[in-house]
């Protein structure tokens, strides 16, 4: 008798544990996640090297207080890397993604309205 009333308990904890425990990962748009972030503030874009593995993503967030549009070498073609061309313009505050970088090969890239700033270029190698 005594047994019986444990087994009961135990199922009843156990379906309460199981529902409780759904996962719910709470989720915070303005905080990127990506390990792969290229930041760009008043002083240029940080890192300009980044190496990331085939299919990853690159995530831009514009830091300055003015407009950056950011795209893949070469300008004015912008043809080597289109994922890049992807990321576009940025507000300030504003950050967005390239789609995914498949193909194995380094991407330039620099703000296509400061074409000729060092500061603003930089390589994305796909390996
Ligand atoms: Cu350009």
């Amino acid at each position: 008798m005594a047994r019986r009333v444990l087994l009961i308990c135990c199922l009843a904890a156990a379906g309460c544990g199981g529902g409780s425990s759904s996962p719910t990962t709470p989720s915070t748009p303005s905080a990127p996640a990506n390990p792969n972030t290229i930041t760009i503030t008043a002083s240029g874009v940080s890192p300009k090297q980044l190496t990331v593995a085939p299919g990853s993503r690159v995530l831009f967030v514009n830091n300055d207080t003015r407009a950056h549009e950011m795209a893949s070498d070469p300008h004015p073609d912008h043809q080597d890397c289109p994922p890049i061309n992807s990321v576009g313009l940025l507000n300030p505050t504003q950050s967005r993604e390239t789609t995914n970088l498949i193909d194995v090969r380094t991407c330039g890239f620099h703000d296509h309205q400061n074409p000729d700033n060092t500061s603003l270029k930089g390589q994305i190698t796909v390996r």
